[in-house]
């Protein structure tokens, strides 16, 4: 296995830190135990835990008006995969890397998938691309791509997407996640049933050529790039496309594709009891879908959102296996941190979800005790976990303080020595 940050020097970081750790560990731990919760037991389920990093976001992102660069920037996907690796070095939390096609298009699989297993990194669903033309495409995806009303335009769009099944195959990804920007910016521009009834046709088209083995993942999301109408505008759309198509489609949820204050925790519920939900595209919102990082913004709803994936984890909900992917877009930050940031972000969520002392909610929810049913959770959410994901990240090789080995590392000084500065990248709202 290669190791991209020394691993003396996480060690050195590490142990400033290992005394004072432990003693949270134990205090936590005892506090726990008063609430009858095995400190121990948590630990082992959050050190289990991963979520997919998303090979677009290690690059500087960037909004409609400008894109700022940072220094040492990944050029292709090879770059890329280094620093997931620098993240799942450190956070021991990101074992997979969900890729985007065209922009992570390589002639070599075979040496792509050695690479990522070098590094211990495994590949997660597959991305297609059909919200923007690549250079050379036969034809423009300006006025929608498998919903488009010319028959070889959806054709090509449909072609990429049995591309992106030929690249994961290869590299040993099992799921793929459409999302299309097809809409409308005018009424009357679009008829909303024929658009529907095309796309469906095409998504058909794609199942059919799906592995026994995968899944295929398709993404709501409001508005934009279109500002009138979306074909695929919201979760009951994708509820209905998730049915049409058979049972190896799901639902994928990015948590800023829904209108603001929208109760996305009760989505998830509601596809958690249709078996429909395939996974997330995990981030946060201020104003619309922002990308912002993951509990940066509304940590609490972050948590309701993990409240109801343990309640179905507990009960052992029927055909409940969502994949997990952070799907952001970092602006003003070093990606690298961001995206640990994030990351950690989630296991906390998770983690507190698991402290919610299940039995007295449904305790209260019986006896219509609002008030105690909603301290429950807040004393979940309220506990500081911070002591049982660090020391799970210690115990499995990762750095107490994963920003902080990071910086002292250099790394983002040494790749920009290495790595000259490219105009453009892959950088993007999905
Ligand atoms: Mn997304």
């Amino acid at each position: 296995m290669t190791v991209i940050i020394s691993t003396s020097l996480v060690e050195a970081e590490n142990a400033k830190r290992l005394a004072e750790l432990k003693r949270d560990y134990e205090g936590l731990g005892e506090r726990l135990a008063r609430r009858g919760i095995d400190i121990d037991a948590i630990g082992t389920k959050v050190a289990a835990y991963g979520v997919a990093v998303p090979s677009w976001g290690v690059g500087s992102g960037g909004t409609r008006f400008a894109r700022f660069p940072g220094s040492g920037e990944p050029r292709n996907i090879f770059d890329k995969i280094e620093d997931c690796g620098v993240i799942h070095e450190l956070t021991r939390a990101t074992p997979t890397v969900s890729l985007h096609i065209p922009w992570d298009k390589v002639a070599d699989l075979p040496a792509l998938k050695e690479k990522g297993a070098s590094l211990g990194l495994g590949f997660d669903a597959m991305n297609s691309n059909t919200f923007s033309d690549a250079p050379g495409q036969a034809h423009s995806y300006k006025f929608g791509s498998l919903t488009h009303t010319d028959a070889a335009t959806r054709r090509q769009a449909i072609e990429h997407n049995l591309e992106c099944i030929e690249i994961g195959k290869a590299l040993g990804s099992k799921a793929l996640t459409v999302w299309i920007g097809d809409g409308s910016n005018f009424p009357g521009q679009s008829n909303f049933t024929r658009a529907f009834e095309r796309y469906l046709d095409s998504m058909k088209a794609i199942y059919a050529a799906l592995p026994d083995d995968w899944r295929v993942f398709t993404e709501h999301k409001m508005y934009e790039p279109a500002f009138y109408s979306t074909v695929v505008q919201d979760w009951g759309t994708n509820y209905l496309i998730a049915q049409e198509l058979g049972p190896k489609a799901f639902c994928l949820v990015d948590l800023g594709h829904h209108a603001p204050n929208v109760n996305i925790e009760m989505i998830v519920a509601r596809l958690i009891q249709f078996k429909k939900l395939g996974g997330f595209h995990f981030n946060d919102s201020k104003y619309g879908d922002d990308d912002l990082d993951t509990g940066s913004i509304d940590p609490y709803r972050l948590f309701l959102v993990f409240n109801e994936l343990v309640d179905a984890e507990v009960r052992k909900a029927e055909g409940f296996e969502p994949a997990h992917m952070l799907d952001q877009s970092h602006n003003v930050t070093d990606p690298i941190e961001s995206l640990m940031t994030s990351a950690m972000e989630v296991c906390r969520a998770y983690a507190q979800a698991l402290l919610v002392d299940r039995n007295a909610l449904e305790g209260y929810q019986q006896d219509n005790d609002a008030l105690m049913a909603s301290e429950t959770l807040k004393a979940a959410f309220r506990t500081d976990v911070e002591p049982i994901l660090a020391m799970a990240r210690l115990e499995k090789g990762g750095a107490i303080a994963p920003v902080a080995a990071y910086r002292a590392s250099g790394y983002r000084a040494r790749v920009a020595a290495e790595r000259p500065a490219v105009a453009g990248g892959g950088g993007g709202i999905v």
